[in-house]
């Protein structure tokens, strides 16, 4: 993952630097007769030799690479926007060591992408998930993006750490469907409460919800079906299911191969259901990465995993700074 962006911001960073390493010589010859000068200036001159003022047009053609970067990596065009942007605050007017001007530029890049991703703090999840008895998940997301899968994770992640967990078929929808997540249940270890094909999905819910208060289970895991958010019907189904169990917590479930797509989806379900976290699944199999950075600065809704396999352990934590030595080191 990230490898492609990687090589293509350190050959950003090249730009700057390089241009800088053409001036270097005629900028620190130092004039024989001025050698002789008071110490003062012997130190402006030592300073100059050691700093630089990157030029406004070094500027403009280092963040033109930047940006064709990050948009030829599926990052959205105001995520692309909002880094340069920020970029250019920074650099504008700043005297960079030469010798470390690589390495400080890395870190205002490292600086302005951290400020775009959002962290969610699993500890604070797992707070809230003891406050009640059941806690209740809600799941949404388009069809196929990872939501039965991810499901499954949390209830390995979460059985691990010692909560109970029960399912709710509420993919009512999609042939299969209730089958699947009941392979998933056997593999892993938890209930499903299950009602036929083209019944009420927030009626599931609702049975499963009485289940778990009835059995005294932490956790109720609704899986819903995928649906893009133009389908005002299945959108409607949605918002009943909020409307009628009050999940606690809505998970949007987005593929991150779907590159800028997944931003467009999550903008749509935040604004007609509103989720409190993103889980961006396939992230073992993304190579560009841009749809995590996007998704999370569009939607400023934190990611709480990332999907990063076929296995129910490969839910990882979401770590920004794992991302940011990836895209940088
Ligand atoms: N490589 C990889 N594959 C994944 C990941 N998460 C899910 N998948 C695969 O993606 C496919 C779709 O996953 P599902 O969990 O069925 O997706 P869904 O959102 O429930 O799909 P619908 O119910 O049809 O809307 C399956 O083949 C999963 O194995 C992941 O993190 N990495
Ligand atoms: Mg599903």
């Amino acid at each position: 993952m990230f490898k492609f962006l990687k090589k293509k911001l350190s050959e950003s960073i090249n730009i700057i630097t390089s241009a800088e390493k053409k001036t270097r010589t005629r900028k620190t010859r130092i004039p024989k007769k001025k050698a002789q000068e008071e110490k003062s200036i012997v130190k402006k001159i030592i300073k100059k030799a050691t700093t630089k003022r990157i030029s406004e047009e070094e500027i403009n053609t280092f963040l033109e690479n930047l940006e064709l970067t990050f948009l030829e990596n599926n990052v959205a065009y105001e995520v692309v926007q909002k880094i340069s942007y920020d970029l250019r605050e920074e650099l504008i007017g700043r005297e960079i060591k030469r010798a470390r001007s690589k390495e400080k530029i890395k870190e205002l890049i490292k600086e302005v992408v951290s400020s775009v991703l959002l962290e969610a703090s699993e500890k604070e999840l797992i707070n809230e998930i003891k406050k009640f008895k059941p806690f209740i998940i809600l799941f949404v997301g388009i069809n196929g993006s990872g939501k039965t899968t991810t499901l499954a994770k949390l209830a390995y992640y979460l059985k691990k750490k010692g909560f109970s967990c029960v399912a709710s078929a509420s993919d009512t929808f999609r042939a299969a469907s209730i089958e699947q997540l009941e392979i998933h249940s056997k593999k892993v270890g938890f209930k499903v409460i299950k009602h036929n094909y083209g019944s009420d999905a927030a009626a599931v819910a609702f049975d499963a919800v009485k289940h778990a208060q009835a059995k005294g289970i932490d956790v109720v895991l609704i899986d819903t079906a995928g649906r893009q958010h133009s389908n005002k019907n299945l959108m409607n189904e949605l918002e009943k299911i909020k409307r009628v169990i009050k999940p606690h917590v809505t998970i949007f479930v987005g593929d991150s191969l779907a590159g800028n797509d997944v931003v467009i989806q999550a903008q749509e379900f935040n604004n007609l259901i509103g989720f409190d976290y993103t889980i961006l699944t396939k992230a073992d199999v993304d190579e560009k990465g841009g749809a995590i950075l996007s998704a999370s600065y569009v939607t400023k809704k934190p990611i709480l995993f990332l999907g990063t396999g076929q296995e129910y352990r490969d839910l990882s934590s979401f770590k920004k700074e794992m991302i940011i030595k990836k895209l940088l080191e």
